[in-house]
């Protein structure tokens, strides 16, 4: 068989050490599926093809695969509409920071600008979905840049994308690929000195200090408890940085932001310096706006959420690492004492409203389902988040322990997130309990997806939140003052459309019938989906509510909970208050 550029390429991939592609095969695309077929699979050196059932799920699965691993992770989608689909999950990658590498197989190279049948210009539509976009229009150029995307995306954290017609994948190539490592580190700029000691100086002139953290500080964790330890500073986290922040730790105040519960807002708006940690969040209204201080690896987001008495563009835990020796450990424990027992105040709270009232209405309320697939998840499960009210239940809910891990569309928030996901996840971590926490709107966006599911006979948990209804806009809608429009529509039993599918499946609609549901499918050794149905009344109520959304709140609803529920984030926080030194 003579070999193809289609064969240079694959060479290229299995270098680099990949070992799998999601995707969809298809015109264009045919050469390199022939290639990938050729070489055998992993098993035998080459590359397996996951077959996915929309090009938007093959990117999302490559990203909760590159954010678990760690490692590059590859998509590949057809021309034209193929690009199209994939696309919004290429972008999600990319913005979530998840070394993805996509395959963007075009149109015959010489019917290019001729508006020939699905042309597009994928160069165009990938620019803001990528650090590198390039065309591969003839043999010589594969090599090097199949490996400038490979290297962009794993050196700059994000998306690279390679564009190449299908005529290209099919021509001869005399030679084999010589082989060339990808190298994974990334640089780690240390602070300045001055930088430094400038810091110190600052912490050492305030009183009350707070620390917000975020994703960033995945790398720093036990010296950011550190630091905290040092300063008495009640330490605060964005959805991102829950995965990281919130697990055995001391000076936990819970999360700021729309979804956020405790006193993380007080924490950071009683304080006299904030220190931002490794964290972009983007909502700054609920930000302080005085004596700020931000320690970012990228200084492009340097100050472009609140204003900065410093910035320092630097490695978080080499930064830590040089301030710590210059700090003393304070004595004064009594703002960090003071916002402990606010967090425990305004969680437990919540905890009793929850308990009394949702585990037996009806319908079912969210809360409660979460609480339950809290429990009955391991200790190590890998819990994917659709956008909408998921995301809420997962932040409130969901307890990280350290071995569990949070994925969503965090930053992008894209719905339908969360089965395709899991269905990555699961891929590359074959014994991991994952589990699908889908919106109905979510799922019913990519529900082809089951059939990825089933087709590769991945065992994910898929509990589905069917509450008929497109929640979360239902709830933006009511907090502007209007009566829902559009977010609602007839009763769908996901449960019998899964067991169409292949699925084992329970649907559930009364409260009592949750857990053992839930054990059932939990227990089930395939694919296995809980459909639920759940109220779409309940109300996500942030810890603090500008003055013109509460307006709103009031007028539509009359009147509301002036916290959610938060699980076992309660238990947390009365262990903290509980371990106060005694004066
Ligand atoms: C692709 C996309 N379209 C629209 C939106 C706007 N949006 C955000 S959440 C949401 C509703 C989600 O509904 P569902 O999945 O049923 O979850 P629920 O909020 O009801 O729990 C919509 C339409 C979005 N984020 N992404
Ligand atoms: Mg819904």
């Amino acid at each position: 068989m003579p070999r193809h550029v289609a064969d240079d390429l694959l060479e290229v991939l299995v270098h680099a050490g990949v070992t799998r592609i999601y995707g969809l095969v298809g015109d264009s695309l045919n050469a390199f599926g022939d290639a990938v077929r050729r070489s055998g699979g992993a098993a035998k050196g080459g590359i397996d093809w996951v077959h996915v059932h929309n090009e938007e799920g093959a990117a999302f699965a490559a990203s909760a695969e590159a954010q678990l691993t760690g490692r590059l992770a590859v998509c590949a989608g057809g021309c034209g509409p193929g690009n199209t689909h994939l696309i919004q999950g290429v972008l999600d990658a990319h913005r979530s920071g998840a070394p993805v590498l996509a395959l963007a197989s075009h149109i015959p190279s010489r019917q290019i600008g001729t508006g020939y049948f699905q042309e597009t210009k994928p160069e165009a539509l990938f620019a803001q979905a990528s650090y590198y976009c390039e065309m591969i229009s003839q043999p010589s150029q594969v090599t090097r840049l199949a490996r400038g995307a490979i290297q962009a995306a794993v050196g700059k954290r994000g998306a690279g994308v390679i564009v190449i017609p299908g005529d290209v994948l099919t021509e001869h190539s005399a030679e084999p690929v010589p082989a060339s490592v990808t190298v994974t580190g990334r640089p780690r700029p240390a602070p300045s000195e001055q930088e430094v000691a400038e810091l110190a100086q600052r912490i050492q002139a305030a009183g009350r200090i707070a620390i917000f953290g975020g994703i960033g500080c995945t790398d720093a964790r036990a010296d950011v408890l550190e630091l905290a330890r040092r300063l008495n500073a009640p330490v605060g986290h964005s959805l991102r940085g829950k995965d990281v922040l919130q697990y055995d730790n001391p000076f936990d105040v819970g999360m700021t932001g729309l979804l956020g519960y405790g006193a993380c807002y007080k924490s950071l708006h009683d304080a006299d310096l904030v220190l931002f940690l490794g964290t972009d969040f983007p909502y700054d209204d609920f930000l302080p706006v005085k004596n700020n201080v931000q320690v970012d690896i990228d200084p492009a987001r340097l100050g472009r959420r609140v204003p900065l008495a410093q910035g320092i563009a630097a490695d978080l835990g080499l930064t830590l690492r040089a301030l710590l020796p210059h700090l003393e450990q304070r004595r004064d424990r009594s703002f960090l004492d003071d916002m402990l027992r606010a967090h425990e105040r305004a969680v437990s709270h919540s905890v009793d409203t929850y308990s009394a009232h949702v585990s037996s209405k009806k319908p079912i309320h969210p809360e409660y389902l979460a609480a339950v697939i809290d429990e009955v998840a391991d200790e190590d499960a890998v819990f994917t988040a659709d956008t909408g009210m998921c995301c809420t239940w997962t932040a409130r809910y969901i307890t990280p322990n350290g071995r569990r891990r949070l994925l969503g569309s965090w930053v992008h928030g894209s719905m339908a997130n969360a089965l395709p996901m899991a269905i990555g996840a699961q891929v590359c971590s074959p014994g991991r309990q994952v589990v699908s926490l889908s919106g109905d709107g979510g799922l019913a966006m990519l529900l082809g997806e089951l059939l990825t599911a089933k087709t590769h006979r991945l065992p994910v948990k898929v509990v589905v939140f069917n509450n008929s209804s497109l929640g979360m806009v239902r709830l933006e809608m009511l907090a502007a003052g209007d009566p829902p429009f559009e977010t609602d529509h007839d009763h769908v039993d996901f449960a019998a459309i899964a067991a169409g599918a292949g699925f084992f499946t329970r649907r559930v609609t009364e409260p009592g019938d949750v857990r053992d549901a839930a054990q059932a499918v939990f227990c089930h050794d395939g694919p296995a989906l809980l459909d639920v149905v759940t109220t779409p009344d309940a109300t996500e109520v942030p810890s603090h509510i500008p003055p013109e959304d509460a307006k709103g709140f009031a007028l539509s609803l009359g009147k509301m909970v002036l916290d959610g529920g938060v699980g076992e984030v309660a238990n947390i926080a009365r262990l903290n208050v509980r371990n106060i030194p005694r004066p």
